[in-house]
């Protein structure tokens, strides 16, 4: 005999058919895994619609109470089921939305590297050094906070010698200065050498002078002292070594000279000077008009120097020279102003890259 139900059996297979069609709608629409959440707490948690209905069953007969017990089951596994697949779909449509992102496009051209290089004044130094190393000096440095004895009165300045206003100083207290040259280095070396020759060094350095900026001069630049002491050194030494040292950083064709000079320092002394590589010796801001350009002092150490640095003057004689890597820099290249090299702008650096 068919068991006949009671009417609440029927109402509750209504609305539990109904919770599975409800549910499974709202899990077809969800868009993300926070959604599908909120759906499994409404459906299937403990105070969820499933649980409602089971509470219902209070009502009915013991026959009867499986018959919606089971049928909630089937439906809590089928939601169950649907949330799991969508989830999964979720997932997956999110990875390949991340993957579509974050896509490289390996044809694309890479960004260019900025390489950067040595700055033109450190190539011109390093040449002027290689070109000494290789005739057998070797390399020597001294302080830029110098004293006053080795800046001025080692090498034949004593204290009041008009000799002094040539390079106008910046003092620090009475005995203590930024050195205005290289020569200095000269004093400490030879000092070192305790009277025994040969001394045969190049220092390069920063030097500081009050001179007005303009085209060619700074208050801060650079300098390569030179120094041969030994017997037999004579005039003739010097020029020959000064007209290598011309040809090979200008070229055969650039014209050089010699100018008597003074230098307290130096018996006798000269300057030489390069034809201006700017207006070809025509005359233009950069050599004053005058076709020509200083680069360097230069003469045959005074005995006063050796003498006072422990050398006996009758023994040794020598040559010195000290020279302007910027001067030589703007006649090789045509720098038309000295501060190019201290302002940094990257266009100026960047056009001797690989020179
Ligand atoms: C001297 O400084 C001497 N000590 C050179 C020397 C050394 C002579 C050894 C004899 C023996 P002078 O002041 O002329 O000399 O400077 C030498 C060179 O430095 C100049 O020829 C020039 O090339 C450079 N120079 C001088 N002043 C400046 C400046 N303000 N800015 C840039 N370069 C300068
Ligand atoms: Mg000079």
């Amino acid at each position: 005999m068919d068991y006949i139900y009671h009417e609440e059996v029927y109402k509750l297979k209504e609305r539990l058919n109904e919770i599975k069609e409800e549910a499974l709608e709202q899990i077809q629409s969800a868009v993300d895994e926070k959604t599908l959440q909120d759906v499994r707490v409404y459906f299937l948690g403990k105070k969820g619609q499933i649980t409602e209905v089971l509470k219902g069953m209070g009502k009915l007969s013991k026959e009867e109470r499986p018959v919606i017990g089971q049928l909630a089951n089937q439906i809590r596994d089928e939601i169950s089921e649907a949330l799991e697949t969508k989830k999964t779909k979720l997932e997956q449509a999110a990875l390949e939305q991340q993957l579509e992102e974050e896509a490289v496009d390996v044809t694309l051209p890479g960004r260019p590297v900025q390489a950067g290089g040595p700055h033109l004044l450190r190539k011109v130094i390093r040449e002027i050094e290689d070109l000494f190393t290789s005739m057998g000096y070797s390399v020597a440095e001294g302080p830029e906070v110098e004293t006053d004895f080795y800046n001025f009165e080692s090498l034949n300045l004593p204290k009041n010698h008009p000799a002094r206003d040539m390079q106008d100083t910046f003092f620090i207290t009475k005995e203590l200065l930024m050195r205005t040259q290289t020569s200095p280095v000269q004093a400490r070396t030879l000092r070192k050498h305790e009277g025994q020759g040969p001394v045969k060094i190049i220092c390069p350095g920063k030097v500081y002078r009050r001179d007005t900026d303009d085209a060619t001069h700074s208050h801060q630049f650079t300098q390569i002292e030179g120094l041969y002491v030994d017997e037999n050194i004579r005039m003739s030494d010097l020029k020959g070594t000064l007209n290598v040292f011309a040809k090979h950083m200008f070229g055969e064709d650039r014209a050089i000279r010699l100018r008597p000079s003074f230098f307290p320092f130096t018996e006798p002394s000269v300057e030489m000077d390069i034809s201006c590589k700017i207006c070809q010796g025509e005359g233009c801001s950069v050599c004053k008009g005058s076709g020509w350009i200083e680069i360097l002092g230069a003469g045959m150490v005074h005995p006063n120097v050796l003498e006072m640095a422990g050398f006996d003057s009758n023994q040794y004689k020598g040559f010195a020279f000290g020279m302007g890597p910027e001067r030589i820099a703007m006649l090789k290249y045509g720098v038309e102003d000295i501060r190019h090299f201290y302002t940094n702008d990257i266009r100026f650096l960047k056009q001797f890259h690989g020179v």
